[in-house]
């Protein structure tokens, strides 16, 4: 048996080491690597789940330019001649390239360099810009440097740990489970969650102040002030090591105020908000743990730096178990960072400041380097639309379906004169717009390196050949390069040749005077480069790196950090009588982005299937919706549809709906078609998490849900018959041998039997039940005594479970009980449904969970993943176990 391939997750920046073994049966097995500093043989559901993404479906496998397959040399020579073309006759301003902390560091510095080295434009700009740019932006002001001062073991090192707009839970699990333990280990470990929403991550949390949405720039004020009220300044460092501490802190005390005050505005109970206070003022090491609740935000700079203010007034930065740490989110958002990739950067955290953009030029030995920082991303899809930009590539990003007010980037694409979009997948709401298609070689295809968020550079490795004429992205840079008239500047046969040049270049001319330098590894020999373990920078040749900060000394001229002063903001637009609640938008536990990887993966789609906008029992009764119903959610920009659920875990006055569905996979359910496109003055970014919405219920005449082995045509299969009434709203969900859709319309419909023929083919066995009067129907087609599709339609939401239907989908052979269970749209009496999937790699479900707690007796998660399996792999389900079980014990003593 050969070795197995060591690896690194291409999913969230916490970069779990992966060991994948391919087997006989053309399965792949995934597991964590126990060696990987990251986490140490854990992974979460998402990473075990790996194996289920690989495979050729859906892949795109050759090169295509409208909609033709060309060879290579065909597609590399248009993109390379039409670019120059553009940029003879209208300038290096006229193309961009739209990037991803997707991409490995090597994809990434050969597209920089492509760009901002020799066509001499900056118009690269990377969709770590919708994610990291406010942290990036707050890390260069205060430190200046971009630069994330903790690891994780200063998680584990922490006294208090402050998770501030993180639902680290569900967004980087394996973080959160150290965290856990840390907390198990030493029960007076104290965890704050700061959060509009009660999430997964409260499970652990000692407090959890879900304050008013935008208001944690007025709450760390308030804790500057309390701070200093309360003498908990550390005024040696002050003096010594930062400046404008009192332009911060008058600012402070006069904005935020006395804890009533800040309170008040952040929505708090005084006495939870001083509790804070208290416990942050007397605990020496502290955590700040941060992500896009502070992050996107039309301030979401100066909440960086609100935070950070508190952790320099008291000298909590460069020593252990401390500091202001925003974790990453992207496998390689760091890797991005360090090659530059945002259009405001240069290279190896270098900006555009004259004697970078002469050393930058000078080791590139690129005469026409671009001089001035590009356009942010936002900015640079504007200037498409506008048509100052007439072509742009995309990289490894679906912004049709993840930039904001998307429904305007879209169709800004679908006007761009040319749309080159390297993916690895055929049919994305990207590719839909794109005239060249370049097929990318995808995670266990390629070779490169990751950097994750406590700036750990791990090796990505292949353990596939890649599908079709698939091709790493550097490769297709450098092809495009070469046809453009810069071979001799990139020559590179291998990833670790560039690798080698990106190091080389950290290196040059720093003398410790820039951050990132990781000299030791410029002369990587390939096989050292194959054989690369996890290394953390800074990595300078010839020396020691001591931790950072450790002295006291920061990246700005004088070495001092710096203050910055805070005066509070509200959002860039309030609720009002036309749009009273306040979007959220965010993510889910088992879903990556647009799901274009995840969303191939059965037991992903268990936890959470469909769109869905969570909202508060008291607005949604205000609202008239229900759970199970469909609301219409509209904004100023656009419009979404989503399953409603209620939950008491919503802050009043605010909705959360997931980012993730597309139109390729469902109608009407992309979020940032609501999404307001302003962005953060400093930092470029978007204000993702806060949009006036209105949300109402969408009436449908029928709802209904079909189970296929095909995935159906939508909604064509329904508008055939001569009526032409369609699903207004559907989703489609990849389950274990089958697909299920969900359906819904407003058009009533009466011929049933006929549009499920139409929609699954009419020959074979039918079972048919109708009454049209009461707008029900229910239909099976069975093909070799085995069911083939099934549809059930009727007036309200109430439609057979899913998982019980599934089951009939493995059966052999349909006995009588199961098809009379089928006509009467229920399991047959003594069989139990098992409930929506909580577990997804044992694939336990809810209702069995809880009559296991109910009939055992369970009274821990534990207890339920003794009984049940439950929570016993990568437990990403834990938090969840411990609210059923919370749940059903309540509703017991009811
Ligand atoms: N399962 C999963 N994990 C992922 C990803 C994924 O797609 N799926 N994506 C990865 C990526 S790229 C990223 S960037 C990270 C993101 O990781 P997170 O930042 O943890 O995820 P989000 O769900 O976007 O938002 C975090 C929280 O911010 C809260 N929030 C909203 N407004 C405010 C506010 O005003 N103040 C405060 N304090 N909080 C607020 C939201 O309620 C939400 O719970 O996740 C990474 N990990
Ligand atoms: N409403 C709302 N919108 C958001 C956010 C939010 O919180 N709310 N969060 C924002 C954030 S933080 C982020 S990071 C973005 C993420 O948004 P996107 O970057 O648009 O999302 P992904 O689905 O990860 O897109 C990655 C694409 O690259 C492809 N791909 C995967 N591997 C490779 C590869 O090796 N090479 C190439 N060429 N392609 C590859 C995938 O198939 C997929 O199509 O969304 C942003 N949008
Ligand atoms: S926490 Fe999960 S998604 Fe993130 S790197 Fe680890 S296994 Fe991958
Ligand atoms: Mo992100």
């Amino acid at each position: 048996m050969t070795e197995p391939t060591k690896t690194t997750c291409p999913y969230c920046g916490v970069g779990c080491g992966v060991l994948v073994m391919p087997q006989a049966d053309g399965t792949v097995s995934v597991r964590g690597d126990p060696d990987h500093p990251a986490n140490l043989g854990r992974l979460c559901s998402k990473g075990a789940a790996l194996g289920e993404t690989l495979g050729t479906a859906g892949r795109l496998l050759h090169p295509r330019i409208a909609d033709e397959r060309v060879s290579w040399d065909q597609a590399l020579d248009r993109v390379a001649g039409r670019l120059g073309e553009i940029v003879a006759e209208h300038g290096p301003e006229a193309v961009a390239f739209y990037v991803s902390g997707q991409l490995l560091t090597e994809d990434y510095y050969v597209a920089n360099k492509l760009m901002k080295g020799f066509i001499g434009g900056a118009n690269i700009d990377t969709n770590s810009r919708l994610c990291m740019a406010s942290s990036v932006a707050g890390y260069k002001r205060a430190l200046g440097a971009d630069t994330v001062p903790c690891d994780y073991a200063d998680l584990e090192a922490a006294e208090l740990i402050v998770l501030v707009g993180s639902n680290t839970a569900w967004c980087h699990p394996v973080v959160y489970q150290r965290i856990k333990q840390a907390k198990q280990a030493n029960p007076d470990r104290q965890i704050v969650v700061i959060d509009p929403r009660r999430t997964a991550s409260c499970e652990i949390a000692d407090l959890h102040l879900p304050i008013a949405p935008g208001t944690d720039t007025v709450l760390f004020n308030g804790l500057l002030n309390w701070l200093r009220r309360e003498d908990a300044l550390d005024w040696t460092f002050l003096e010594s090591h930062t400046e404008g501490f009192a332009a911060a802190f008058t600012t402070a005390r006069e904005s935020a105020g006395s804890v009533p005050r800040v309170a008040a505005a952040c929505g708090l109970p005084e006495s939870e908000l001083a509790d804070f206070y208290r416990r942050f003022a007397r605990t020496e090491r502290v955590v700040t743990l941060y992500s896009q609740g502070v992050n996107q935000w039309s301030f979401g700079t100066d909440k960086v730096n609100a935070i950070i203010n508190c952790h320099l007034a008291t000298g909590r930065i460069g020593r252990p178990g401390m500091g202001p740490f925003s974790i990453t989110g992207q496998p390689n958002a760091m890797g991005g960072r360090e090659v530059g990739g945002l259009a405001n950067q240069l290279a190896a955290h270098m900006d555009f400041a004259p004697e970078d953009i002469d050393r930058v030029g000078r080791f590139w030995q690129a005469d026409g380097i671009a001089r001035a920082p590009g356009l942010k991303a936002v900015e640079m899809l504007r200037a498409v639309e506008e048509g100052k930009i007439k072509a742009i590539w995309v990289m490894a990003t679906n912004p049709a379906v993840s930039m904001p007010d998307a429904d305007r980037v879209r169709a800004a694409l679908r006007a761009c004169e040319l749309v080159i979009c390297s993916d690895l997948f055929a049919d994305t709401d990207t590719a839909r717009c794109a005239d060249v298609l370049l097929p990318a070689a995808g995670w266990g295809e390629k070779e490169g390196t990751v950097t994750n968020s406590e700036r750990c550079i791990s090796r990505q490795r292949a353990f596939l050949d890649p599908p079709g004429e698939a091709r790493p992205d550097w490769w297709i840079l450098a092809e495009v390069a070469r046809r453009m008239g810069f071979a001799d500047a990139f020559p590179y046969r291998s990833a670790a040749e560039v690798f080698r040049e990106h190091a080389a270049l950290s290196a040059f001319e720093n003398d410790g005077r820039r951050d990132f330098d990781i000299g030791a590894l410029a002369d990587l020999a390939a096989t050292d480069y194959d054989r690369l373990t996890p290394v953390q920078w800074p990595l300078p040749a010839g020396r020691e790196a001591a931790r950072l900060f450790a002295d006291g000394r920061f990246y700005t001229p004088n070495g001092k950090a710096r203050f910055i002063a805070i005066t509070p903001r509200p959002p860039a637009t309030a609720p009002d009588d036309d749009y009273p609640l306040v979007l959220n938008t965010g993510r889910i536990r088992d879903q990556w982005h647009t799901m274009t990887r995840t969303g191939l993966a059965p037991r992903l789609s268990s936890h959470i299937a469909e769109p869905f906008v969570q909202i508060r029992p008291v607005d949604a009764a205000a609202h008239g919706l229900s759970r199970g119903g469909i609301a219409e959610l509209t904004s100023r920009w656009g419009r979404m549809l989503a399953r409603i659920e209620v939950d008491a875990d919503q802050r009043p006055g605010s909705v959360f709906v997931p980012m993730h569905w597309s139109d390729t996979l469902a109608r009407q359910a992309r979020a940032d078609a609501l999404v307001n496109p302003v962005t953060d003055p400093v930092s470029g970014q978007p204000e993702f998490k806060h949009t006036p919405v209105q949300v109402s219920l969408f009436r449908a005449a029928w709802y209904g849900i079909a189970l296929s082995r095909e995935r159906l045509l939508l909604p064509d299969g329904i508008t055939r018959a001569a009526t032409g009434a369609q699903p207004d709203y559907w989703v489609a969900i990849r389950q274990q041998g089958f697909w299920r859709t969900e359906i819904a319309g407003r058009e009533p419909i009466a011929d049933w039997a006929d549009r499920a023929r139409d929609l699954f083919g009419a020959d074979g066995e039918w079972l048919d039940f109708a009454d049209v009067a009461h707008g029900r129907y229910r239909g099976a087609r069975i093909l070799d005594g085995r069911l083939a599709a099934c549809l059930f339609i009727a007036p309200t939401p109430n439609l057979p479970s899913s998982r019980w239907l599934g089951e009939l989908f493995g059966a052999a052979q349909l006995d009588t009980r199961a098809r009379t269970g089928l006509l009467a749209g229920r399991p047959p009496r003594g069989q139990v449904d098992a409930g929506e999937t909580v577990c997804a790699c044992f694939n336990v479900g809810r209702t069995r969970i809880e009559q296991a707690i109910r009939s055992e007796g369970l009274r821990s998660a534990e207890a339920i993943g003794t009984c049940l399996q439950a929570g016993t792999n990568c437990g990403s389900c834990l938090p969840e176990l411990g609210r059923i079980l919370e749940q059903t014990l309540d509703r017991g003593a009811a």
